[in-house]
């Protein structure tokens, strides 16, 4: 691939040049180098809505979120609520204890006011920042199922099975069962000291055997043809190559990271934003799902 490229929004009178090496360097799209059905979001939504876990052990696949402050964690799981409903949710869904690092469940109700929920849960990690956040070892304890609900994370002191807020026979519902890093492709980088984290994070995972996969957000601000058309995210070569690079900073293989557009300042639902979130989301599932059956 790549050698279909080529640069679009080059036209313009005057400083041809100039406009076509920023161009260049922005917009370029290509050939598709991922394929994916837009507008049929039927099927996807379905299975989403409909999914149980084979094994009736286990109420529901837990997906834990985690990366850096930003990134659009919280973002995330209100899209998915809102892809759900049919409607962007103004729920307060992240409540200000998610801030401040509580460890919590976020369920997604069906419909807007019903109390039937998907079985799928999620939990959003505390921020990993530098030097402080939330330490690498809460996280493995969490991926374990030993953290208990409603449990306040301390950056400085990891949680001891002491502690009142330690699960200690934890059950196959409170264990995680996929794991999913959270990245903004619109952001500079990410530091060395988040990067160790983040490995960490991801070996303890590994040796659980706990699936994972990553989402990269903020795809529109990191791409002005992206933004313009959702439909270009799999052309853009800037993207293409932002996946590239969290893949190999984070170690999880281009073909199990997923771009996606949140919702942040929109108010009504758009099908191609919804595509996008549903196909990370059905992985998801599907990941997890795999993990209970083992
Ligand atoms: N344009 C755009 N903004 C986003 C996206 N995802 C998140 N945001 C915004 O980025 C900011 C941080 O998101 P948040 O979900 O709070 O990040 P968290 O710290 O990882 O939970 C918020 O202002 C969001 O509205 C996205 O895909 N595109
Ligand atoms: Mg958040």
């Amino acid at each position: 691939m790549g050698n279909h490229s080529s640069t679009v929004n080059v036209s313009g009178s005057g400083h041809v040049g100039t406009i076509y090496m920023r161009a260049a360097r922005s917009f370029t799209v290509s050939e598709p180098w991922r394929k994916i059905s837009w507008g049929d979001n039927a099927r996807d939504l379905q299975y989403v809505k409909e999914y149980k876990p084979g094994n009736k052990d286990i109420k529901h696949v837990r997906i834990l979120l985690y990366g850096p402050d930003g990134a659009g964690k919280s973002s995330f799981i209100k899209s998915v609520c809102s892809v759900i409903q049919g409607r962007v949710t103004t729920d307060a869904l992240t409540s200000d204890k998610s801030y401040n690092g509580t460890y919590e469940t976020f369920k997604i109700r069906k419909e807007g006011n019903s109390e039937t929920f998907c079985h799928f849960v999620f939990n959003d990690v505390m921020d990993l920042k530098d030097g402080d956040g939330i330490c690498a070892d809460d996280i493995k304890l969490a991926l374990k199922g030993h953290v208990k609900e409603g449990y306040q994370f301390k950056p400085s002191s990891p949680l001891s099975p002491e502690d009142p807020g330690y699960n200690p026979r934890p059950s196959a519902d409170d264990k995680v069962h996929v794991l999913v890093c959270v990245l903004s492709a619109d952001s500079a980088g990410i530091t060395d000291s988040v990067l160790k984290k983040m490995a960490d994070i991801r070996e303890a995972a590994s040796e659980l055997g706990i699936p994972q996969m990553a989402i990269g957000t903020h795809i529109d601000s990191a791409c002005p043809e992206t933004k313009k058309d959702l439909k270009n995210v799999y052309k853009s070569q800037q993207l293409k190559q932002k996946v590239k690079d969290f893949s190999a900073a984070v170690g999880v293989p281009e073909n199990y990271i997923f771009p996606v557009k949140n919702y942040s300042d929109e108010t009504h639902i758009n099908d191609d934003v919804n595509t996008l979130i549903l196909s990370a989301l059905r992985q998801m599932i599907s990941l997890g799902d795999n993990f209970i059956e083992k």
